[in-house]
């Protein structure tokens, strides 16, 4: 084939941030700029990662998915890539990729689509995590130098059928999006078990697929292979823009399914996922699950999955995420868990995960922003994370006659409330403040942390230790610093500021409040009034409406 060199300028403020590289669609739709940042990474990897090497392919469906795949197949060829795999219609959710080894994911995630909205680009690395930062790094250094782009004088690939298509040397495979990542999920668990519960007349389940990835996988799973019913699913056809939705799973932007969870005889259990598939939330009727007892959930009952039928390696979560895996842990005496304490807690990004599931250290992690998974892959997977608590409720209920009453979500995470306490939890998001305010209130933090000593009082609070949270990976001993500025007291409460890392406009200050309460009698109350005192103090402490002019988060989790 032929290989045509094409002289480019660089662009400014290429940095991926949390996951991904993620713009308006306007700004990656100039000329050369998405062309630019593919040949930058082809730059920055050793060549024996690529050279007559296999990609895969996919995306979450968004708009500028189409055309997106048509340059980045060709970069790749014109880089020597041997193999690309696609999904069809360029659909694969991230957790479908990441089975994979190594690939390009055109996805913005949770960030909404369209001509006005968002766009984006995750790459996997080797073993399908998403690519560190030594990597990162290196990509944005060379989209600052960044002269030539090699690109190969190929057609336009066909996206609609699946079968190879052949240039020479270089091959692209139109796959289908589903197969191969469902043959994985079957050896993870138990598919007549939750066939079982989900076939009974007394259980009834519904999964919004937010018009975004899991539309393509969600009738594939749960209602030709599990039995549900086919009006069980909604909103489950991926369209360009998400149907003008938000596809992100939580209590403000999947409200419809929030509403039909806590209406009057609601079905028992309900589930979403986000635009690229990789998060999920888990309701029961009238009951949310919140994320962080989500993971310690499902890690505190992996006997319901075949996957942990020689226990669990390790669990981890990210930092800002409650401490309710902490006490799985420390209950199931983990040998790495002990030997490890602190390093149990991880930066927030999936990134991070990786390393540790290589080394053999970590099966169950998760983070509070609706990330749950395991090291079936390298990726947080919202299928995953269903599959897994509808193996739990019917393990609980596998004896259960019919006309019996079931063990219900809300009755499983009670009972866990019970035996290990409740970490309550929430995160108030400020989306897209002026950036200028939201770095100074970080500045101004940062600066009481340098100040602040064990014993300071903060209302009825005492103080700990206050930091701004610095990762060593135990694995490569990379270092990772100003990774969310803490104040932990010393009945274990805790608040967290963040700047989110995923956003395309402004800036998205994330607080994380947390208090333990081991009191039984306690428990029932809404997270939002156990709260109370802290999210004030943490209101308080940071200036926040001062220096962001916000009286209300846009979001609460
Ligand atoms: C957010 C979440 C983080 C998650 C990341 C990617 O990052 O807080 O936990 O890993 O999104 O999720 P930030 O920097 O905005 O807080 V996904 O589903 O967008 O790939
Ligand atoms: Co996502």
């Amino acid at each position: 084939i032929k290989i045509n060199s094409i002289p480019t300028k660089p662009f400014e403020g290429q940095k991926t941030g949390t996951s991904g590289l993620r713009k308006k669609v306007k700004v990656f739709t100039q000329e050369n700029y998405l062309a630019n940042w593919i040949q930058a990474l082809f730059n920055s990897l050793p060549p024996e990662d690529y050279k007559n090497g296999l990609l895969v392919l996919g995306g979450d469906g968004r708009y500028f998915n189409r055309e997106a795949a048509q340059i980045i197949i060709k970069i790749a060829a014109g880089n020597g890539v041997g193999k690309i795999l696609v999904g069809k219609e360029g659909i694969l959710s991230t957790p479908a990729v990441s089975a994979a080894n190594g690939g390009f994911i055109m996805s913005a995630s949770h960030n909404p689509g369209g001509p006005e909205y968002d766009w984006g680009i995750k790459f996997n690395y080797s073993s399908g995590q998403p690519a560190p930062e030594s990597i990162t790094d290196k990509i944005y250094g060379n989209t600052l130098s960044i002269s030539e782009i090699k690109i190969a004088d190929v057609p336009d690939v066909d996206l609609s059928k699946v079968g190879v298509t052949k240039f020479g040397s270089f091959s692209v495979e139109v796959i289908d999006p589903v197969s191969d990542y469902l043959e994985l999920l079957e050896t993870v668990f138990d598919f007549q078990l939750i066939k079982g519960l989900l076939s009974r007349p007394d259980f009834r389940f519904i999964f919004d697929a937010m018009h975004a990835v899991t539309g393509a996988y969600a009738k594939p799973i749960f209602v030709d292979k599990l039995g549900a019913s086919l009006d069980s699913i909604s909103n489950g056809i991926p369209l360009e823009d998400f149907g003008h939705g938000h596809p992100d799973p939580n209590l403000t932007y999947a409200k419809d399914l929030v509403n039909i969870l806590y209406a009057e005889n609601g079905p028992d259990f309900g589930a979403a996922s986000d635009g690229d598939g990789d998060r999920n939330m888990i309701l029961g009727r009238s009951f949310f699950v919140t994320p962080s007892d989500s993971v310690a959930v499902i890690a505190a009952n992996t006997e319901a999955i075949p996957y942990f039928k020689n226990g669990v390696k390790g669990l981890a979560r990210s930092m800002p995420t409650s401490g309710a895996l902490d006490r799985v842990a420390e209950k199931l005496s983990l040998p790495f868990f002990e030997a490890n304490g602190p390093w149990i807690q991880v930066p927030t990004g999936w990134k991070f995960f990786g390393n540790l599931m290589d080394a053999g250290n970590l099966s169950v992690c998760g983070e509070e922003s609706f990330g749950t998974g395991s090291d079936h892959i390298r990726e947080k997977d919202g299928i995953w994370a269903v599959l897994a608590w509808l193996s739990i409720i019917a393990h609980r209920n596998k004896d259960k006659k019919p006309g019996e009453k079931l063990i219900s979500v809300s009755d499983v995470v009670k009972e866990h409330w019970a035996t290990y306490g409740r970490n309550f939890f929430s995160r108030y998001d400020y989306e897209e403040c002026e950036s200028e305010g939201a770095n100074k209130m970080i500045e101004y933090l940062r600066d009481i942390v340098s100040k602040s000593k064990a014993g300071d009082k903060y209302g009825s609070y005492v103080l700990q230790f206050a930091d701004d949270f610095t990762y060593t990976d135990p694995v490569d001993g990379s270092v990772v610093s100003k990774q969310g500025v803490r104040f932990v007291f010393t009945d274990g409460s805790r608040i967290i500021y963040r700047l989110s890392g995923t956003g395309s406009a402004g800036a998205t200050v994330r607080v994380y409040i947390e208090q333990f309460e081991p009191d039984v009698s306690k428990h029932d109350v809404e997270a939002q009034i156990a709260l109370k005192p802290l999210i004030d103090l943490a209101i308080s402490v940071s200036k926040l409406k001062d220096f962001t002019g916000r009286e209300q988060p846009t979001v609460i989790t």
